[in-house]
């Protein structure tokens, strides 16, 4: 490369350098004249995944308490799935049917927002239940907690793939099912713990 060509390389690398942050700049101005409006306030994103088993019948139902003190939940959503047991040999494992009930309360009353739903697994794949609920609209005065209500309904039994089971003598009974809840929420910290003159 000659002298000359290696300064027009130079000089337009420069140019190159002094053009790229003018253009970063005009197209970030537009939202430079919004920054005299009330910022949005930043929610989090909490969560936990639960593993357990529930046992049949919609009286033996697990329930999980999520608390919340000092903060105010926008958005709560919980997803339910599980997998029927593989088939014993010679047998059909019948879908389970399961209810996922959630509901919110503040200060010991519900507020208006809950959800039930229940579902059956297909043969031999997994079943899933999802809820979205919203938190409460105005801040909450209260603590406030959502509950997340498992219930196995009904696990449908072993039965054999040929012939008759006459008193059921050849039926393997289902009476549970593993599964796991998925919760996740979106909320806002509040600078102190809510219902916090009531003391205790
Ligand atoms: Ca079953």
């Amino acid at each position: 490369m000659r002298r000359s060509d290696q300064l027009m390389a130079l000089l337009g690398v420069a140019v190159l350098v002094v053009a790229v942050p003018g253009a970063f700049l005009s197209a970030t101005a537009p939202h430079a004249q919004q920054a005299d409006r009330p910022a949005a306030t930043a929610l989090l994103i909490g969560g936990t995944n639960i593993s357990d088993t529930a046992p049949e019948g919609a009286d033996q139902h697990l329930d999980y308490d999520f608390p919340f003190d000092q903060q105010w939940v926008r958005s709560f959503n919980v997803t339910l799935t599980w997998t029927d047991e593989p088939a014993s040999a010679r047998h059909q494992n019948q879908p389970d049917t399961f209810t996922l009930e959630v509901f919110g309360s503040e200060g010991g009353s519900p507020f208006d927002d809950s959800a039930q739903q229940t579902a059956t697994n297909p043969q031999g794949g997994e079943g899933s239940i999802s809820l979205q609920l919203r938190g409460p609209a105005k801040r909450p005065s209260e603590p406030l907690s959502f509950v997340v209500v498992v219930a196995l309904d009904d696990a449908g039994d072993q039965t054999p793939t040929l012939g008759p089971s006459f008193f059921g003598f050849r039926t393997q009974a289902d009476s549970s099912n593993a599964f796991s809840v998925e919760v996740s929420y979106a909320y806002e910290e509040l600078d102190a713990p809510l219902g916090g003159s009531s003391g205790g």
